[in-house]
């Protein structure tokens, strides 16, 4: 009696906490708030830790290096739908409103940087410093196209 007391407590608790989450946010800002994140740690990821490494600016680590690479690919596989939810080119996103015209276009733009991600991240565990910065320019060019087209300066 006193466990199911409990559990009804947690899940009471539990629906709570989520309402108070839902009520904060529309599910589209919740959207943006999410691609925004993503975009973020990217960035973070590919000029806050890859990039010193490869323009010597940080000694190169391989197993850092690989570390970085493989939550990179990772980031990139993040869930399509919840990246592209209609609506979210509107409001606080720097997101163009082709992005959501011309869906399978960005969603092209998504695939090639998985497969592209992943090869970085396969060249990291090689380790070789020469395919390692090769890669590096194909993502960093990959990300470039996608902005060109679907981002606001
Ligand atoms: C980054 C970052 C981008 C891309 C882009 C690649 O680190 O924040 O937007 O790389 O500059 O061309």
């Amino acid at each position: 009696m006193r466990q199911l007391v409990n559990s009804g407590i947690s899940i009471a608790l539990g629906l709570g906490i989520a309402g108070v989450v839902q009520a904060q946010q529309s599910p589209v800002d919740r959207a943006i708030k999410l691609r925004q994140s993503v975009m973020t740690l990217q960035g973070a990821t590919l000029g806050g830790a890859l990039g010193p490494m490869v323009q010597g600016r940080v000694p190169y680590d391989k197993a850092v290096f690989a570390e970085n690479a493989h939550f990179l690919e990772m980031l990139a596989k993040r869930p399509w739908q919840a990246f592209s939810v209609a609506g979210s080119d509107q409001g606080n996103t720097r997101m163009k409103p082709e992005a959501l015209k011309d869906v399978a276009k960005f969603k092209e733009f998504s695939d090639k940087l998985q497969m592209e991600t992943t090869a970085l991240a396969k060249a990291a565990d090689g380790g070789n410093i020469d395919e390692i910065k090769r890669q590096f320019g194909v993502v960093g060019q990959t990300c470039k196209q996608c902005h060109d087209a679907f981002q606001k300066p």
